[in-house]
């Protein structure tokens, strides 16, 4: 029999910033960003960390439900929704705070949600974001069926959505890949690869040497990206969108970039991350590594870097006041899952309300 090969594969990988902050000639100038855009890209990084650090303190101060924390994994969201337009669809997990903040959306929507209110996933009209998706990858059927949507109608939005290393290991990630695939879907599948799904480190997940490759079964385009270089996040998510938008179908990106914190604010690492594991990916730090090239450039100033600073704790501050003075009604907690509300739901909020007389 002679031996015919029926397919070979392979995965680009992107790296436009190195860890010293040094770029890429050759893919820098294909960027073409401005300097107002790269400032607009490092304010975003620095308000989603100081988001990020005043919730995790609020929920150490009891003012907060359970929360998942984002340090180290900023670029990943703020890269890739810089390259969407403000009316494009993004479906989110529920560590995309960069998103949010790239997005414009305000952020006492975010802490809202963490402090328990269901009002904080209904976000106003203006957004096609979907609610914070808590369950793994099950949002993803739903991003190829928005995008499946969306060529339907002919309308030429793209649909971005996020999921963890853990995400890839699910039926309803494969499913979505398959049929975004195959229905030439419009949409731009994330992996943020962060090595953990709570405590199984990224090895226990798969024997597939990237989590990229997964695209390749589904015959989608895939790339793998340093997800701790904003600007490789955006190019790789920049050419995935105009792909979509143009018609030529899905593409998943995996960002590969590490966990600095807790998966929750219910875990303890401690118990099984090696603190020389975790100490090897300081350096690699996305904002300090972005701030030493825009410093490199004079873009960015220590004027500018106190002022950015400054800012995003004012912005971060009146969301929590606002977040926090929001008054509601119990009531409001069954209304959000579904357009009709189904039999069990009525008679949970009926019991409650008969406790209330
Ligand atoms: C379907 C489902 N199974 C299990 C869980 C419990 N759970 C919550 S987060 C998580 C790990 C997810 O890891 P990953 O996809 O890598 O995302 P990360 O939290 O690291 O961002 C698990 C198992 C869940 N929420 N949903
Ligand atoms: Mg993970």
């Amino acid at each position: 029999m002679p031996a015919r090969t029926a397919y070979t594969g392979s995965v680009n990988y992107v790296q436009i910033l190195n860890e010293k902050g040094a770029a890429d000639k050759r893919l820098e100038k294909k960027l073409g960003l401005s300097k107002q855009q790269l400032l607009g890209m490092y304010r975003a990084l620095i308000t989603t960390r100081v988001l990020d650090d005043r919730a995790l303190k609020l929920q150490r101060q009891g003012r907060m439900l359970t929360y998942a924390p984002c340090q180290g994994e900023e670029a990943i969201s703020v890269g890739s929704a810089f390259a969407l337009n403000k009316d494009d669809w993004v479906v989110p997990a529920y560590r995309e705070q960069g998103m949010y903040v790239a997005m414009g959306v305000p952020l006492k929507f975010l802490l809202m949600y963490f402090m328990g209110f269901e009002e904080g996933n209904a976000l106003p009209r203006e957004f096609n974001i979907t609610p914070i998706c808590v369950p793994v990858a099950t949002h993803f059927p739903h991003a190829a069926g928005i995008g499946m949507a969306l060529n339907y109608l002919g309308d030429k939005k793209v649909v971005m959505a996020y999921t963890g290393d853990g995400g890839t290991s699910e039926g309803d990630f494969y499913e979505a890949l398959n049929f975004a695939g195959v229905f030439n879907a419009p949409v731009v599948f994330i992996v943020r690869n962060n090595q953990w799904a709570i405590s199984v480190p990224r090895k226990k997940q798969t024997a597939a040497e990237t989590l990229a490759q997964k695209g390749i079964a589904a015959g989608i385009n895939c790339v793998q990206v340093d997800g701790n270089d904003v600007l490789g996040v955006y190019y790789v998510a920049r050419e995935a969108v105009a792909r979509a938008r143009a018609g030529k179908g899905p593409t998943l990106i995996e960002a590969v970039s590490y966990r600095m914190g807790l998966h929750t604010t219910a875990d303890d690492p401690t118990r099984y991350v090696d603190p020389k594991e975790r100490d090897a990916w300081v350096p690699k730090d996305p904002i300090a590594r972005f701030a030493k090239y825009l410093k490199a450039k004079r873009i960015l100033t220590t004027a500018i870097e106190r002022e950015t600073l400054a800012n995003a704790e004012d912005m971060v501050e009146r969301a929590v006041q606002e977040a926090e003075s929001y008054k509601t009604h119990w009531e409001r907690m069954f209304e959000y899952v579904y357009a009709d509300m189904p039999e069990e739901l009525r008679e949970q909020r009926d019991y409650l309300k008969g406790l209330e007389r």
